[in-house]
């Protein structure tokens, strides 16, 4: 059997996983290859991961290749699939085989700044799959990682395509819960100005949809106003793959969201503290009693008599504010006896059940007295 991950040094020295995805086409394998060669240059070279089992040439070489673990062609002919269906299994395949990868990251960690992985290229292979998530959440819960979206920047300056990749890249935000950097791929071809633009100016993409006849224009428009707040969680980028143009900064942006996870991850654990720390001081309180929870989940009021015999007096005070009706001078509380969240029902029962004595007691005086 696998055994678990290793433990690792001290969370500063982690590298920070990329995760590359992106359409079909829009240059991840490219980009991976600039990003491979740019640390190799820079004398730090990353760990790359290979996780398209259909890519016939890597332009790069991978530390594990997932074609070396599973062969989609004969995972196509074994399950009797279609090429989307075998790339899903042999996906599957791997991620069986996952903690395994973890090992080997694991046991390279302390000498990495960056470990890359390439994802396949179908987008919804890798996002819409169990696998998908199982590869990113493991990753993400033990190292820095962030999500690098490669956009194919020549065939996205048509409103429709842009607004679609946002959508895409708006759901894979929601979805992985990760640090994002949008990266427009093949500024050599077409520069991502235009998309910076619509993305800062909303009247500019407004401009842009209004020699868009169609009816999807008005679906556009409502979205466009959707989109301005996901457009404030993140760093962008324009990139050429090819030249090499705009790399410096995309490290840039990755070096920034790294802060973005730590500091989610620093607010997570002081959370997690606080909430230990409040369940250790109700359990200190309780000593083993039954206590009443209120609507936040803490101990209502430890001080509560629960056997009611004698009415504790500072208990008492504190609950005058919220009694308006009640009255002070009663020398027994009949709340008392109750946890605090039961004592104004307790308390209105034993007015009416006054009331219900006095008409009593006046009906039985009336008639005594007509007796006589
Ligand atoms: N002009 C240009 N072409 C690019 C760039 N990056 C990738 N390509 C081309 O886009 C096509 C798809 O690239 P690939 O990396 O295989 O895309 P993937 O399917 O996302 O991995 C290839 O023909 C690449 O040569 C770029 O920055 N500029
Ligand atoms: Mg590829």
């Amino acid at each position: 059997m696998a055994s678990a991950p290793e433990p690792i040094s001290a969370p500063e020295n982690l590298p920070t996983v990329v995760v590359v995805i992106g359409m079909a086409g829009s240059g991840k394998t490219t980009f991976m290859q600039r990003l491979n060669a740019h640390l190799h240059a820079k004398q730090t070279p990353p760990y790359v991961i290979n996780l398209d089992p259909a890519v016939t040439a890597l332009p790069f070489t991978a530390n594990i290749d997932i074609r070396d673990t599973v062969n989609y062609k004969e995972v196509m002919k074994q399950y009797n699939l279609g090429p989307n269906g075998g790339i899903l299994t042999a996906l599957n395949l791997f991620t069986t085989k996952f903690d395994q990868v973890l090992n080997f990251v694991a046991k390279r960690a302390p000498t990495l700044k960056h470990i890359l992985i390439d994802t396949p290229g179908q987008i919804e292979i890798f996002t819409w799959s169990a696998s998908g998530a199982i590869i990113t959440d493991t990753l993400a819960a033990t190292y820095p990682t962030v999500v690098a979206y490669v956009i194919d920047t020549p065939r996205t300056t048509a409103p429709a395509t842009f607004m679609s990749n946002m959508l895409y890249a708006c759901s894979i935000l929601y979805k992985t819960k990760l640090p994002f950097v949008l990266v427009f791929n093949k500024t050599d071809v077409v520069s991502h100005d235009f998309a910076v633009r619509w993305m800062t100016d909303f009247e500019e993409f407004q401009q842009a949809l209004s020699n868009d006849t169609t009816y999807m224009s008005s679906l556009m428009n409502s979205m466009s106003l959707v989109l301005d707040e996901f457009y404030s969680h993140l760093k962008v980028v324009g990139v050429s793959a090819v030249t090499g143009a705009g790399i410096d900064e995309f490290f840039g942006a990755v070096e920034e969201a790294r802060v973005e996870y730590e500091t989610r991850q620093e607010k997570q654990e002081a959370e997690r503290q606080q909430q230990l720390t409040r369940l250790m001081s109700d359990m200190e309180v309780s000593k083993g009693k039954e206590v009443s929870l209120n609507s936040k989940g803490r101990v209502e009021d430890e001080t509560w008599d629960k056997e009611g015999d004698e009415g504790d007096e500072q208990d008492d005070d504190e609950d005058e504010d919220d009694e308006d009706e009640y009255d002070d001078d009663e020398v027994i509380d009949p709340g008392a006896r109750y946890p605090p969240t039961l004592r104004s029902a307790a308390r209105a029962s034993q007015r009416n059940q006054d009331a219900a004595l006095q008409s009593f007691l006046a009906q039985a005086n009336q008639s005594s007295r007509m007796e006589e």
